[in-house]
């Protein structure tokens, strides 16, 4: 399943101490201080990659700290610094701070977010040498790194989404439309979790069915609407052979204002699907409502390539 939200401890790497030590050889029996320092604790950073499935590392492994950095050593010996912790995240990933606050988002391949700072290393007795103190017996320890717990949570970056109730056909339009290969079923739900597939270089994203009160928990929720948030053009599949085309257009609509009332506000195109299954009389009356709500709206039918070959060019034409 696709891990999309997840909940995380980050530690950066605690500083290494500082040593108290003295020099001591045949030569010096009695030497001035040369406890080294210790090294800095490794910091923890997010960085951006290309794959939907990276949160899965997080499900089983939930605290990630860097290194932490090694105690400074006799005869002036430092401690060497901690490695960093470099984790990949999937691009569109919204990284929240739940100890302090804060939100991050990581839309790059290039981006490097320092998460969690190391602790800086102790110094050792041979810092603390000065005219009246030759022979200091103090050090300082290693200071603690940050610790942080943070939200990771991602949201698709798609061109285009495909929303309606269950079984309106949304998977199969996807699958017409792209090289993907989602699930297709004759029952709602089948949907478990978005799939993606692209449509020359655009990216279209398809989301499990909303029912009315998914806000309040219905059916699958409507957790899965943050990864339409993004998308330039929402199209709105209604199934043909619908009784009421309108009501099931104005459910959905709002659940997408419960979710979030922006999502009104996107670009949209209205499909009415399976229309080999409906009768044309029908359709026409349908698809007259439709329009009379100023909305822009196509028949399509995926067993009719030339309404698949149509959605295409408007679908690339809107976004
Ligand atoms: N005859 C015909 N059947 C279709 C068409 N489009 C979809 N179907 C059928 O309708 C049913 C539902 O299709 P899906 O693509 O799984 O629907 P969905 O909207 O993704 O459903 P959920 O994931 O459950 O929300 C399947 O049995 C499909 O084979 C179409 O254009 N014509
Ligand atoms: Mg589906």
């Amino acid at each position: 399943m696709l891990v999309d939200e997840v909940i995380i401890t980050v530690k950066g790497g605690r500083g290494g101490d500082g040593a108290i030590s003295f020099k001591r050889n045949a030569q010096t029996a009695k030497g001035g201080p040369d406890g080294g320092n210790g090294g800095n604790g490794g910091n923890v950073y997010f960085t951006g990659i290309n794959d939907i499935t990276a949160l899965s590392q997080f499900a089983y492994s939930k605290v990630i700290s860097a290194e932490n950095g090694v105690s400074g050593g006799k005869q002036n010996l430092y401690g060497r610094n901690g490695n960093d912790k470099l984790l990949k995240v999937p691009l569109g990933t919204v990284i929240t701070d739940i100890s302090e606050g804060g939100n991050y988002e990581i839309n790059k391949l290039t981006e490097k977010l320092l998460i969690a700072k190391g602790g800086k290393g102790g110094r050792g007795n041979n810092e603390f040498k000065s005219s009246t103190v030759q022979a200091p017996r103090y050090r300082e320890l290693g200071q603690l790194g940050e610790e942080k717990k943070i939200k990771l949570e991602l949201k698709m970056i798609a061109d285009i989404g495909l929303i309606g109730l269950p079984n309106a056909g949304k998977s199969s339009l996807l699958k017409a439309l792209t090289n993907a290969n989602p699930k297709i079923g004759d029952y709602p739900f089948t949907t478990l979790e978005p799939n993606l597939g692209v449509l020359n270089g655009k990216v279209i994203a398809d989301i499990p069915g909303v029912i009315e009160g998914a806000s309040n928990g219905k059916g699958l929720g409507d957790k899965f609407l943050r990864h339409i948030e993004r998308t330039k053009l929402l199209v709105h599949c209604i199934d043909s052979g619908t009784n009421d085309v309108i009501k099931d257009y104005r459910t959905i609509r709002s659940e997408l204002k419960n979710f979030n009332n922006n999502l009104l506000e996107k670009d949209e195109l209205v499909v009415l699907t399976k229309t080999d299954l409906s009768v044309n009389k029908d359709l026409g009356d349908k698809l007259k409502k439709i329009k009379k709500l100023n909305l822009d709206c196509m028949l399509v039918s995926i067993i009719n390539d030339e309404s698949i070959r149509n959605l295409a060019s408007k679908l690339l034409e809107k976004s």
